[in-house]
């Protein structure tokens, strides 16, 4: 949408372009289409996230790892990592390497920039689970998900470009424990 704006100023007189960039970006589109047409090479990603938990309770310190990863023949730009995470069951929320938590929506977005062909890199989550949890909720799911700019090709494998993690959640009803004699 930006571009769109950008080339619209453009047109207008209205911004003036460094006279090499568009040439430039005009070479390197043409340049990783023809990669496309002849070599049929385009990024493709590949993303897990996990926290080696498959059952936690609330107060539980938690630590995600997410390995990212470009097994394509293309270089990636533009790269960005999201995770989503339930706000009313999570707190504390730090990502690693610049991730920007968002602790009201409930995400956490790295802007990667560039991911070479044949890169990964690993980016991390930690959390804890909220002390006071309802016990209707029955399981603490994160899903990450990665993206591109998209002028470098299509993905051919878009099914592994986002990956969930599952905890179920043990929640002792308090009152019930009191009641026990
Ligand atoms: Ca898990
Ligand atoms: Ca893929």
């Amino acid at each position: 949408m930006g571009r769109y704006l950008l080339r619209a100023l453009i047109a207008k007189g209205l911004v003036r372009m460094p006279e090499k960039a568009a040439p430039e970006l005009a070479l390197r589109r043409r340049m990783l289409l023809e990669d496309r047409l002849l070599f049929d090479a385009e990024p493709d990603y590949a993303i897990t996230i996990d926290d080696g938990e498959t059952m936690v309770s609330p107060g539980d310190p938690l630590t995600y790892t997410i390995n990212v990863a470009n097994n394509g023949n293309q270089d990636g730009n533009g790269v960005v990592v999201t995770v989503n995470f339930p706000v009313t069951v999570l707190q504390n929320v730090i990502a690693s390497s610049g991730g920007i938590v968002d602790a009201v929506a409930g995400t956490i977005t790295w802007n990667l920039g560039n991911l070479a062909a044949g890169g990964s890199t690993t980016l991390t989550v930690s959390t804890q689970v909220r002390n006071t949890i309802g016990s209707q909720t029955p399981s603490i799911t994160l899903t990450a998900t990665i993206t591109d700019d998209g002028l470098n090709g299509s993905d051919p494998t878009p099914l592994n470009n986002t990956d969930s993690d599952l905890d179920r959640l043990q929640v002792y009803a308090y009152d019930s424990f009191h009641d026990w004699k």
